[in-house]
């Protein structure tokens, strides 16, 4: 996959001081590239808790992130080398710290793009999962190994990726080991985009600067309220979606742009080329 992206520039400052991760801006979109080559970018304590500093510390000017993965794959999972003996309040802790970071990551205040490649297996899996449009390169292949290494999803998995595939698809993957290529997980949900084999990133870039143009509160309240809408009865779902709906077309954002529309200034919704 593509490593060059020219237009970038590397973040300094704190953000700068977090070896894992290599963060880097290009006007109103942020990249922040997962950057433990060596161990297929598998997530140990301190990738995790850099990823979690890099979203706090990313500056307001961010209207949309891409997350990507450097090297061959885009992530290995949990740091197997992490699990060592821990306790079952240890166990507990550890997964909820992972919980606090997808989280984080799934009701960042910008959307999340993934630019996935190689391996997107276990955590990685479940990261890819707490984003909110993922873009596959033809080598990206998506497993659950879990099953196989004695030990459960802790990383959210278990909540967000039946939510994409269904209870059926993910008991087959865990019991299993059955691996989903690129395509058959576009089918399933788990990618938006399939690109040829080194395009991920730039697609996801190129995404990521087209959602940057949104209205601020109309990418927040599908961010934030989305997800949370689908997760209710119906009737409060409506509810709460006629509030959102009343915030965002209150905000000036939204009424520039409805003018815009009305007097011509405005591109129309036209069929994909
Ligand atoms: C690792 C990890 C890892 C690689 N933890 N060290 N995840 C898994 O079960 C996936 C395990 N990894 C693999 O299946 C393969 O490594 C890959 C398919 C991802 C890549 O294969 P390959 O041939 O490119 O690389 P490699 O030679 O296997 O690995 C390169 C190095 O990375 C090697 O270390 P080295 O010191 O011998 O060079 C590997 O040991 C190391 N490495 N993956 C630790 N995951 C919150 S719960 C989440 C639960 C899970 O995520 S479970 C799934 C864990």
């Amino acid at each position: 996959m593509s490593t060059t992206t020219p237009e970038f520039t590397p973040a300094d400052g704190l953000l700068a001081q977090l070896n894992e991760l290599q963060i880097s801006f290009s006007g109103a979109v942020a990249h922040i590239r997962l950057s433990r080559p060596a161990k297929r970018n598998a997530i140990n304590e301190a990738l995790m808790q850099q990823l979690h500093t890099a979203l706090i510390h990313l500056p307001a000017s961010v209207q949309a992130l891409v997350i990507s993965g450097e090297g061959q794959h885009f992530c290995a999972g949990l740091d197997l080398s992490d699990l060592s003996e821990r306790t079952v309040a240890e166990g507990i802790a550890h997964s909820r710290g992972w919980h606090a970071v997808m989280d984080a990551l799934q009701y960042y205040r910008v959307p999340v793009v993934a630019a996935l490649h190689g391996a997107v297996v276990g955590g990685g899996l479940e990261l890819a999962a707490a984003t909110h449009v993922r873009v596959a390169d033809a080598t990206t292949y998506f497993g659950l190994p879990e099953g196989q290494r004695g030990i459960f999803v802790g990383g959210g998995g278990s909540a967000r990726i039946p939510r994409l595939v269904g209870v059926a698809c993910m008991s087959d993957m865990m019991l299993t080991g059955r691996v989903l290529d690129a395509e058959e997980g576009r089918e399933r949900g788990l990618a938006q985009y399939v690109v040829p084999e080194g395009e991920a990133l730039d697609k996801a870039i190129a995404l990521a600067r087209r959602i940057a143009t949104n209205a601020p509160l109309s990418n927040y309240a599908i961010v934030q309220a989305l997800p949370r809408i689908a997760d209710m009865a119906q009737s409060d779902g409506l509810f709460v979606e006629s509030l959102m709906a009343a915030i965002a077309q209150g905000d000036d954002a939204a009424k520039q742009r409805l003018a815009d529309f009305l007097q011509g200034r405005a591109a129309k919704v036209v069929k994909a080329a």
